[in-house]
């Protein structure tokens, strides 16, 4: 048999139950522990979208069905899941891959957008491990898919069905607005290309589905002091409110699943803004393990084992 290839399938990782959030806060935040009052507004989030985030099941599904199309033509790859923030953390599963005696692995962030403060941030800690464990193992990375035809074309999809929701009259005047999760603005000093790879893949859809009219913002800044990237999606709602456009389609173009940031910050917090505004919000569905996104991550693993 051929040798063993693996995918370290990089995801952002979520609490398993509530009384793991200060935990899991404490360490999105590197270390230095929330206040009580803002675990307990996350505690509250959660709670709010059903006791919590289907995150790790959708990367499981994800990785599965990965895992099964890769195998399509030859026994060779496994996939393994590491997570950033949460349990199986990247540094225990490279230790697992080490035992299983792999060799030449891809590694994937679920986050087509590369900032150094994201995918950037998996790419770290995945060395850091390689190094710590001492591992020989040959990783690969995908820095950035933000344009790879497959992903464009599963979007796209989403934004033509996310259309449908809206009546032929609505949809004359509608308006997508493509969102991401916001990063600090210090980011724009290191020339960082997350804004730029943002609005690329968001024009890029645009043109396919034949968009007129659309807009990009940022969703689900920090509570920090320090300024964020903007436009927010919640002070669009507002402009588009006062404009007299009511009609929006949310297409979060940052994300690839179901999760809190969507599930809360779209679904229930900016839906009720939409609604105190008069404006009829509908979201496109996530791509979680749509088989359309997985031939997608099919594909960019494929392309990239060619540099191992
Ligand atoms: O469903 C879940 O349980 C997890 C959902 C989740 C995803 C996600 C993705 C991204 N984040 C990014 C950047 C930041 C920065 C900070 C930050 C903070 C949080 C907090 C939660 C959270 N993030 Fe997240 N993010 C998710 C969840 N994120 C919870 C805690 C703060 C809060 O919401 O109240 C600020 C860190 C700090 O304070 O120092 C920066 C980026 C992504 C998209 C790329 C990716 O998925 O990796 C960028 C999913």
């Amino acid at each position: 048999m051929s040798e063993r290839w693996g995918v370290l399938l990089m995801a952002y990782g979520s609490p398993e139950k509530i009384d793991d959030v200060a935990a899991y806060f404490t360490h999105i935040r590197g270390g230095r522990p929330p206040s009580p009052e803002a675990v307990e507004d996350l505690k509250e989030r959660y709670r709010r979208i059903g006791g919590r985030s289907p995150l790790f099941e959708i990367t499981y599904r994800q990785a599965r069905a990965l895992e099964d199309h890769l195998n399509d033509s030859e026994e060779r790859w496994r996939v393994y899941v590491g997570m950033r923030h949460a349990p199986p953390f990247i540094r225990e599963t490279i230790a697992q891959m080490k035992n299983d005696g792999v060799q030449r692995a891809v590694g994937l962030a679920l986050a087509p957008h590369y900032s150094r403060m994201s995918v950037g941030a998996y790419i770290e800690a995945a060395q850091q491990a390689l190094r710590e464990i001492q591992s020989s193992i040959q990783i690969g990375f995908v820095e950035s898919w933000h344009l790879h035809s497959l992903f464009l074309k599963a979007l796209s999809e989403r934004v033509r069905l996310g259309l449908e929701r809206f009546s032929p009259q609505e949809r004359r005047q509608l308006i997508v607005v493509f969102t991401a999760h916001s990063l600090p603005e210090r980011i724009l000093s290191w020339n960082d290309p997350y804004p730029r790879q943002l609005l690329e893949t968001s024009q890029a859809v645009a043109e396919r589905v034949g968009l007129t009219q659309w807009r990009f913002a940022y969703q689900s800044a920090g509570h920090t002091p320090e300024p964020w990237l903007g436009p927010d999606l919640l002070d669009i709602l507002k402009e588009l409110g006062d404009e007299g456009d009511k009609t929006l389609l949310v297409c979060p173009v940052g994300f690839v699943a179901d999760h809190l940031e969507v599930l809360y910050d779209i679904d229930l917090e900016a839906r009720r803004r939409a609604e105190e505004l008069g404006i009829h919000l509908e979201r496109t569905e996530s791509l979680n393990d749509d088989p359309q996104f997985v031939a997608a991550l099919t594909a960019i693993v494929r392309e990239h084992s060619h540099i191992l």
